[in-house]
């Protein structure tokens, strides 16, 4: 049962402490009446007809095809009364609100045990108990936090940052900033910043990770910056997302995340005062985005950035709209992908990294502007759950806080590492070795701030033993070349690299050396086919019968990279399958084209088919298909489905799990546009079909397996017949006598 609002209770802030009141206000039942109900308007005016009635947008996109909107009782009736065939698929959205709010104040009834901390990532809290963790966690340790209001929002309230290093002169050290709680109603994010501060102020001293990284490190951190916003949607409207702004109109708020000078006013940013992507009036008209901007402009050495948001589990980077040009693509691509393993690694859950475009295009954003004003590598983050599921996703359960909170701070410590530390290492991502193949590799150790690095070196091992240092040949220019060498079969190879500043500062990659090497697995594997499109092995293309444009073809990229299409092929030999490979206006359209393999053969043994992708579709809708045939392209069966990102991706399909071993095996990559407003490029490339074979049995005159046949095997032999030793067995009888000397 609801209970009717007393008159506003004036929350008590304390500095470090909690507020006077446990209880809170109940807020009013703004929600009252509204369904949330699927609707497929059938033209763009019958459209524009729903979005007027209804007070949300549930879905994700909005164009052709159903949607799902949020609408009052009276707007449902209307609606109904226009004809339209309505599904209700939430019958009451206040209810949803209200039951939230009744699990948060029973955990909060609940937690009268939870300790001296103002806040305890078990639960949600409201705005006065965020901002007391700041100063509580400042009293705890002023020699490592300071906390300053870099200016005050639309209503007045401070907005706090916290910055985080080592005691001592930190006037050397480089900043990372991380910030959340831009948007209302994402109240996941605030307690993975506030975790990271929390754990950065306790773990120095004693952990050594931590400690290692605020020696070098200062975090800048600003847990609150729509503080109005977030009392609004905690008092009174649980989904609002703007800042609170009055627009003069009978309207409020402007999102403060379109109000940045980056394409102000561009696509994926609206005028009208009511949209939740209102622009605002010029950029930075809004006194949380200047703070912010005049904050982080005065920072002398930032090097990255996170912009924290929910919801959908995403890692996104530059170019956020069409036409950015983002000089450190190619960074923000390999170091955004690293950022979701470390979130998968961490026992969390599995973040897509890809450009922001390619979720949608959006204007004025801050992480396209803190990226390209400053120079930095930014990212914009969406924290936990899983995307399309309405405003409920704003809500996930009070359990998700915490492991939300573990996984997003791996990925703020390990950005922190990548960007700010003294030395860069840019290392290939090798996923195996074959055994006994000697390769080089070429990787850069660069340096930001300080001079030229020096002495590199890095250190391998297989098995147990200790590392042993191997030379890396320098090519000048931060380069340097390593040749690893893979002798023991089926033992993981693992490696780590040192160099040194030059204030002779000792680095290692990775951040902690031989406690965390860098592991490749060691293969015996034989490759049944190769093909890096250099010839033509007798690919086929078919196109649908209603495509209009961008079959596949072989050759090299010609579209210079500027709309969503590859500049270079993957494997560096010039050659790939394209669609529709011309510079300008050309991809596929209004249908699929289809590339198949000629006929392989797999009998071997148990196979895998790796090739490299390129994918990029701006509306996010299509995906490119891969499909595998056991039977020479008789029947075919799923094996992968790419989505978009614009860039060449290495994949592999297990072949012998879907089909077994079969003498005809053929692929096929299929490219659809079915949406042909949006532009979709593909690419495959290195296209190999390898049989991972047993690793050999040691030769058996190799008697003291040392990896060579030599005199001294004699000896070890003569031991062994002594001993009654397996390695006796030289013919293999199962017995151990002379006989064995001939053999
Ligand atoms: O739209 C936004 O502001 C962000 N998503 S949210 O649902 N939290 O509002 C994402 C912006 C990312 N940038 C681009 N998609 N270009
Ligand atoms: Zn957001």
């Amino acid at each position: 049962m609801r209970v009717t609002r007393v008159a506003a209770l004036s929350m008590i802030v304390t500095l470090a402490g909690l507020p006077a009141s446990a209880q809170q206000p109940e807020p009013p039942a703004i929600y009252d009446g509204h369904r949330v109900v699927r609707v497929t308007p059938e033209s763009g005016e019958r459209l524009g007809r729903v979005l007027e009635l209804s007070t949300h947008i549930w879905s994700e996109r909005v164009g052709r095809g159903p949607i799902e909107v949020q609408l009052s009782a009276d707007a449902l009736e209307t609606l109904r009364e226009e004809g339209f065939d309505l599904e209700v698929l939430i019958d009451d959205v206040q209810g949803l609100v209200e039951q939230e709010r009744a699990e948060i104040q029973a955990r909060r009834d609940a937690a009268q045990l939870r300790g001296a901390d103002a806040i305890d990532f078990q639960n949600y809290y409201p705005l006065a108990d965020l901002i007391a963790f700041v100063n509580q966690l400042a009293a705890e340790r002023p020699d490592l936090v300071s906390v300053q209001s870099i200016g005050q929002s639309v209503q007045g309230r401070d907005i706090w940052t916290m910055t985080i290093t080592a005691p001592g002169d930190a006037s050397a050290r480089p900043q990372v900033a991380l910030n959340s709680l831009i948007h209302a109603r994402e109240w996941i994010t605030a307690p993975s910043t506030l975790r990271l501060a929390r754990d950065l102020v306790r773990g120095y001293g004693t952990d050594a990770r931590l400690t290692s990284l605020l020696d070098q490190v200062q975090f800048v951190i600003t847990p609150v910056l729509n503080p109005d916003g977030y009392e609004h949607a905690w008092n009174v409207e649980r989904y609002w997302r703007k800042n609170r702004r009055n627009n003069g109109d009978g309207t409020f708020g402007v999102d403060l995340n379109r109000n940045w000078d980056v394409n102000f006013g561009g696509n994926g940013a609206d005028p009208f005062t009511n949209s939740d992507i209102y622009h605002g009036p010029s950029a930075f008209s809004e006194p949380e985005t200047s703070a912010m901007r005049d904050m982080l402009t005065s920072l002398p050495d930032l090097r990255s950035h996170v912009d924290t948001h929910s919801y959908s589990q995403l890692i996104l980077w530059s170019p956020g709209f069409v036409g950015q040009i983002v000089p450190r693509q190619a960074e923000l691509e390999a170091l955004g992908t690293d950022l979701a393993q470390t979130i998968l690694e961490t026992g969390g859950a599995s973040y897509t990294p890809q450009r922001g475009i390619d979720l949608y295009e959006a204007s004025g954003t801050f992480a396209d502007w803190s990226g390209s004003a400053l120079d930095i590598l930014s990212y914009t983050f969406e924290l936990r759950p899983a995307g399309g599921q309405g405003l409920n996703g704003f809500s996930p359960s009070p359990d998700q806080i915490l492991p939300t909170a573990i996984e997003i701070n791996a990925a703020y410590l390990h950005l922190a590492e990548a960007t700010a530390t003294p030395l860069r290492f840019v290392l290939p991502s090798v996923a195996s070795l074959q055994f006994d193949q000697p390769v080089s590799y070429d990787f850069s150790v660069l340096s930001a701030v300080d001079g030229p690095s020096s002495a590199v070196s890095i250190f391998v091992r297989q098995g147990a033993g200790s590392f042993t240092e191997l030379a890396a040949q320098s090519l000048g220019n931060d380069r340097y070349r390593v040749t690893l060498d893979p002798s023991v079969c089926g033992e993981d190879l693992e490696l780590y690299v040192s160099a040194l500043t030059d204030t002779a500062q000792p680095v290692t990659y990775p951040f902690q050396g031989a406690a965390q090497p860098v592991a490749i697995s060691v293969v015996n594997q034989q490759t049944l086919f190769q093909d890096s499109f250099g010839t033509d092995l007798g690919w086929s293309v078919s196109n649908a019968p209603g495509l209009t444009d961008g079959g596949w073809e072989r050759g090299s990229p010609v579209g210079g990279g500027d709309r969503n299409d590859p500049a270079a092929d993957f494997d560096g030999d010039g050659f790939a399958y394209l669609t529709d490979n011309v510079d300008g206006n050309s991809d596929v359209d209004s249908g699929a084209t289809t590339l198949t393999s000629p006929s392989l053969d797999a009998s071997a043994g148990n196979a895998t088919l790796t090739y490299a992708v390129w994918y990029s579709n701006t509306s996010g809708e299509d995906v490119l298909e891969v499909e595998i045939s056991g039977d020479n392209g008789a029947t075919w069966l799923p094996a992968d489905t790419v989505t978009s990102a614009g860039a060449w991706r290495e994949r592999s399909i297990d072949v012998a799990s879907l089909v077994g071993q079969p003498s005809q095996l053929r692929v096929r990559f299929i490219a659809a546009d079915d949406d042909p407003q949006s532009i979709v490029e593909a690419g495959i490339d290195a296209v190999a079909l390898v049989v991972d074979e047993p690793c050999p049995s040691g030769c058996l005159a190799d008697v003291n397996g040392d990896g060579a046949v030599t005199p001294a095997d004699f000896n070890a032999w003569i031991a062994a017949f002594n001993a009654n030793a397996p390695e006796c067995d030289q013919n293999g009888d199962g017995l151990c006598n002379p006989s064995d000397f001939n053999a």
